[in-house]
């Protein structure tokens, strides 16, 4: 008993009502329709991503502040920072780090199966969030995205199949994000873009996501119908992810 109380003390949240009055919750998002397409930018969504769980350690030693902002400086259209502990090394201070630095775009990639934690996001400096359809029903995606809206964050849905992104699209989501990474056995395939994309609605930003290491392959997911480029490892795992992502796409 004892023990179970210390826990969900050492737990215990910032209360929603404080996390309201971080100056960051009341700022106005950009928009990431807007970022990605904008001409002037790539389309590639660049995350900071130190760890995972197909990689293990990635990048270790990198600034979270001076890799995003060589990422923005080389025409990223938006950031992504992972603040999840456990698997990836994140944290929420990254986020908020990342948001002093930028004005592009700032997701934050979370598991995401609460609505306190949409409000963290907004605290923290997120415009977007990621509600992943294969860890959610129909109902949870509505609620926590009508919940996003309302707050005035950009919504992006990740999906690996037809079946999820059939039961997933509603009026609050604005951006779908094809998986090309298995979540269970990590394996890549591009296909799972290729196969998708005719599918999803036009009015929805579509972003292909996980394993793309070569620019060729954004040309080819172009032409294919994708507007975002969601990329992580290729950049990180360098040592040097500023100078990477300005080779990628010069
Ligand atoms: C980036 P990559 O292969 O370029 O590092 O992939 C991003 O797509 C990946 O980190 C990701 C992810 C997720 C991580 C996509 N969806 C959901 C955690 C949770």
């Amino acid at each position: 008993e004892r023990k179970k109380v210390e826990v969900a003390e050492a737990k215990q949240q910032v209360p929603l009502e404080e996390l309201e009055k971080y100056p960051f919750f009341s700022r106005a998002c950009y928009s990431l329709k807007e970022s990605v397409l904008d001409p002037e930018r790539t389309g590639i969504i660049a995350e900071f991503k130190r760890a995972s769980p197909s990689r293990g350690l990635i990048n270790g030693t990198s600034s979270v502040a001076e890799v995003v902002k060589g990422y923005q400086d080389a025409g990223a259209s938006a950031v992504s920072v992972l603040t999840d502990s456990d698997f990836f090394k994140g944290a929420l201070a990254d986020l908020s780090a990342a948001r002093e630095v930028l004005t592009i775009p700032l997701l934050r990639k979370e598991f995401i199966v609460d609505t306190y934690q949409i409000a963290e996001a907004k605290a923290y400096g997120a415009d977007i969030i990621l509600l992943i359809a294969a860890c959610l029903d129909s109902n949870e995606i509505k609620a926590y995205a009508d919940y996003a809206k309302s707050l005035g964050l950009n919504v992006l849905l990740e999906v690996h199949n037809e079946e999820e992104l059939q039961r997933s699209i509603f009026d609050s989501i604005d951006a779908i994000g094809v998986n090309n990474r298995n979540l269970k056995d990590f394996v890549v395939d591009l296909n799972h873009s290729y196969d998708l994309v005719n599918t999803i609605p036009n009015r929805l930003i579509k972003v292909s996501e996980s394993g793309i290491s070569d620019p060729k392959t954004i040309n080819e997911l172009k032409q294919a119908g994708f507007q975002g480029f969601l990329i992580g490892e290729n950049f990180m795992k360098t040592g040097d992810p500023t100078k990477a992502i300005k080779e990628f796409v010069k």
